[in-house]
């Protein structure tokens, strides 16, 4: 089942119909660690909705929550790293994050830099070198369960990372850099290891980049990010977890202005934004 926030209210989608489940608070809902059979029994009692929501009436999937992100999750990311952070010595640090217990975690954003799908994202003025970042992402109760994933685009700076690991929180969190959505998809169980994630980036109608992974190929396991997360560290509302990025367009590629990234992730959706 997927749960949309939506300016109607908080819709959910199962097998083919649409419910709107009047009267519930957004951070309620996120922080409800029974969510899947609460949205089960509610829409049980509900007629489908006459006129579904139209793409133009989704809203991002988050209120209070602040998005946390892991990196160097996939081999593809520690080389890409690797490769940009050459010049100012970046040394074995990405490497050794890759191979250790302990992973990289850092604050995104919070919703107010954060565009759901159809909404736009927008390029550092100060970066030359800006791609996005397809990621699982995570949806998690202020008690540390796992009640959805959703899909993140973690908008990132290669050039500003690249020339010191310690500007990691300018390349990062600017306005408009992060995008999650379209819904979420609520359920109890893990998410299958093999479902696949793609990034197709469109400009002047023609695709400039392709490409495919699987959560398989993440080096960490997902219950280690949210005990790393969680460690002597309190999210009252709850928190969204993108879970870091295995697709990295070649080094010559930089997001432009028109640009539109569309991030697909099976059993969840596609999140499409525009660059401005
Ligand atoms: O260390 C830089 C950021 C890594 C990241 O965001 C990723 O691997 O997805
Ligand atoms: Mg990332």
């Amino acid at each position: 089942m997927i749960l949309y926030r939506t300016k109607r209210g908080a819709v959910v989608e199962h097998e083919g119909q649409q419910y709107l489940v009047p009267d519930l608070h957004w951070d309620d809902l996120l922080n409800d660690e029974q969510l899947a059979d609460r949205l089960s029994q509610i829409i049980h009692s509900l007629q489908p909705m006459a006129n579904r929501i139209a793409a133009d009436e989704l809203l991002p999937p988050i209120e209070s929550q602040e998005i946390w992100a892991a990196g160097v999750t996939y081999l593809r990311s520690r080389t890409a790293r690797m490769e940009e952070s050459a010049d100012a010595g970046g040394g074995s640090f990405y490497d050794r994050v890759y191979h250790a217990d302990r992973p990289e975690l850092f604050f995104k954003a919070t919703a107010h830099r954060t565009a759901g799908t159809g909404q736009a994202l927008y390029l550092r003025s100060d970066s030359q070198w800006i791609v996005p970042e397809p990621e699982l992402t995570l949806v998690i109760t202020r008690t540390g369960k796992v009640i959805g994933y959703t899909i993140g685009n973690d908008l990132s700076c290669r050039d500003i990372e690249g020339e010191n690991p310690l500007y990691l929180p300018q390349a990062k969190t600017f306005r408009g850099c992060a995008a999650v959505g379209p819904g979420i998809r609520v359920q109890a169980e893990p998410i299958d290891p093999a479902t696949k994630i793609a990034l197709e980036i469109h400009r002047a109608g023609e695709a400039v980049f392709t490409g495919e992974t699987t959560l398989s190929q993440m080096k960490k396991t997902l219950p280690a990010l949210v005990e790393y997360l969680f460690r002597d560290n309190t999210f009252p509302n709850g928190c969204l977890l993108m879970t870091g990025t295995g697709i990295v367009p070649p080094d010559d590629f930089s997001l432009q202005t028109g640009d539109e990234v569309r991030i697909t992730i099976a059993g969840i959706g596609t999140l499409v934004n525009t660059i401005e």
